[in-house]
């Protein structure tokens, strides 16, 4: 079943890429942090994408030519030594298991460079290919004139080879994975159970004078105790004024008596990831002042899943939930007029969610079947160390939504009563 999962979608991409071309895809590696320590490893959510494959330093390579596609996966190998100091690694077989490429087309890794060279690009598989004139990379930049890592393990090849162009694999992979399957929704599912396990473990603890820290602590204990990976984000548990800066992340002051805590939390199932905020008061009882803000925000919350349904654009959605806010201020008699808002609320209510906590799509095509996205109204009050922000996942529907994160408590009788046991 994984195989054709993985098959599937890398066979999708090559339809779409143009002839004659190739996709490099790295699972890349641990980022150096000093002397012979490393950060964890992440996985590169294309690489996974398209293999299901979670370990690093391996390479997909993947060649369309005319009617001919040919799947190549290059891994690390097994050695004594590594078997001694490095632990398990996967065999071809394994690796074939789970990504449905051929065990004969995969590869250990230091041959990489050798067999793109004579194998694909001098052309010398004339036979049964033509040499390639394009590569597509995953070039993801995280902030300008950064050097893609594609880019700079590829360099002496793109020298080499002037006449191949590359671009970006992303065009693709980013639309294709807007739309998540069955089991990516239900890899969503388990990891926001994990985020529901951590938020009432944080209700549970939660008492005046205890430190944010001690906070993250027990939620992070919580999802390792029911087995995610950990977190999809640093999490951002800001108490009283903390909580109006958006991300906080500090969480190493004291939740005064009175004060209210905002958790913008997330655990991952997999590569999965699920994106999930919480407010409640840190002694148990929300003030009238406090509930009345939380119950405007809730409301939008609400009012915004249930706006959710195909052929709605994110900025239809953006807006909905600033008007409706902007509306309840002026209720409430804090503004006069609606453009006042940004006052209280400053950024936006959605993003996708999936592979990556601020998952890849586009935000210039309407909502479709299939996409998961986050409902995120808030409501910030400096100068009365109010910070309010309630988060849940949704699932755009054939008829409408599905709010993922139900089950994860936000009435405030509810969070009162809760937080009483
Ligand atoms: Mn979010």
């Amino acid at each position: 079943m994984n195989e054709n999962r993985f098959s599937t979608r890398r066979f999708n991409l090559i339809k779409e890429i143009e002839d004659r071309s190739i996709v490099i895809l790295y699972s890349l590696e641990a980022p150096h942090k000093t002397t012979d320590q490393y950060y964890p490893y992440e996985i590169n959510r294309n690489f996974y994408y398209l293999t299901g494959l979670k370990k690093s330093n391996f390479t997909l390579l993947l060649q369309k030519d005319g009617q001919n596609q040919f799947e190549y996966l290059f891994i690390e190998e097994a050695t004594d030594y590594s078997n001694k100091w490095l632990g398990k690694r996967m065999t071809k077989q394994e690796a074939s298991l789970v990504s449905g490429i051929e065990e004969k087309n995969i590869f250990f890794v230091e041959h990489f460079d050798t067999f793109l060279h004579q194998q694909i690009l001098s052309g010398q598989r004339k036979a049964l290919a033509r040499a390639p004139k394009l590569i597509y990379l995953d070039l993801y930049r995280h902030k300008p004139y950064v050097v893609p890592t594609a880019l700079i393990k590829l360099d002496a090849v793109l020298k080499s080879y002037p006449e191949i162009t590359y671009r970006n694999a992303n065009e693709f992979l980013d639309i294709m994975r807007m739309y998540k399957d069955e089991f990516e929704v239900n890899e969503i599912r388990r990891a926001i159970s994990y985020s529901k396990a951590g938020v009432e473990a944080i209700l549970s603890v939660a008492t005046p004078g205890i430190n944010e820290r001690s906070i993250v602590a027990m939620y992070e204990y919580a999802l390792k105790t029911h087995n995610s990976e950990g977190n999809s984000f640093n999490p951002i548990v800001a108490s009283g004024a903390n909580a109006t800066t958006l991300h906080y992340e500090e969480n190493d002051q004291t939740a005064e008596d009175g004060s209210l805590v905002l958790c913008d939390l997330g655990a991952l199932a997999g590569p999965y990831a699920s994106d999930i905020s919480r407010t409640f008061p840190v002694n148990g009882k929300f003030t009238d002042r406090q509930k009345e803000i939380y119950e405007l925000v809730l409301s939008v919350n609400k009012a915004c899943i249930d706006f959710v349904k195909p052929g709605i654009m994110m900025s239809e959605l953006n807006l909905h939930a600033r008007n409706l806010l902007a509306e309840g201020a002026m209720k409430l008699g804090m503004i006069q007029s609606p453009d006042e808002i940004s006052k209280y609320y400053y950024h936006n209510v959605s993003h996708y969610l999936g592979l990556d906590v601020h998952d890849v799509g586009s935000y210039l095509i309407p909502l479709k079947a299939g996409v998961v996205l986050t409902i995120e109204p808030g409501f910030y009050i400096e100068e009365e160390s109010i910070g309010i922000r309630i988060e849940d996942n949704v699932l755009v529907t054939e008829t409408g939504s599905i709010n993922l994160s139900e089950s994860i408590i936000k009435e405030v009788k509810d969070i009162e009563n809760f937080m009483a046991m």
